[in-house]
């Protein structure tokens, strides 16, 4: 991989502002935002009996060290009240790495690239939107081939909803 990609998610209260709320404040902690995919409404993964999730992925530019970018992102999420409970459960924004270049971490508190990548259709059609080409670091297997091989089936839909940013 080429860059560092986040994604951002939200299934609770208003979800289009928490994806700003979250833009806004991940910007201002450093993380610039380069590019963005579209954002989808998509059908809750994991734990069904939720509310459909808008997803939106990132390519962000910082000189933050993938730690601390992870304490950046949690640091948002506790600021924008994100009560860590259930497993896969609501919450009202959850930011996860996804990749940080071709750097691969296994450490107790993070993971990349983001072990649930190749299992969850929501997560690689944002991907697949910002770098389809891109391959990831172990699996030597593009975002567009990955996404090809997902046997995820859960409904991703394209939606009109915009970011509210100007791109770095
Ligand atoms: N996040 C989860 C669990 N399930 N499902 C969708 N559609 N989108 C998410 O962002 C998501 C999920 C855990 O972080
Ligand atoms: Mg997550
Ligand atoms: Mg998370």
């Amino acid at each position: 991989m080429n860059g560092i990609y986040l994604l951002l998610g939200s299934n609770i209260e208003d979800r289009l502002k928490s994806l700003n709320t979250a833009v806004d404040m991940l910007q201002a902690s450093g993380a610039l935002v380069q590019n963005h995919s579209a954002i989808y409404e998509t059908a809750p993964w994991g734990k069904l009996d939720q509310n459909w999730f808008l997803n939106v992925g990132l390519q962000v530019k910082t000189s933050m060290e993938p730690h601390d970018l992870l304490r950046a992102c949690q640091q948002v999420e506790q600021k924008m009240g994100r009560e860590r409970n259930l497993k896969w459960g609501p919450r009202i924004i959850d930011i996860d790495i996804l990749y940080y270049e071709n750097q691969i971490i296994d450490s107790d508190s993070l993971i990349v690239p983001h072990p649930g990548i190749p299992d969850r259709k929501f997560t690689l059609i944002l991907l697949n939107d910002l770098a389809p080409d891109a391959l990831h670091p172990t699996l030597k297997l593009s975002q567009s081939e990955l996404l090809k091989y997902c046997e995820d089936q859960s409904e991703c839909l394209l939606t009109k909803y915009q970011l509210d940013i100007d791109l770095a």
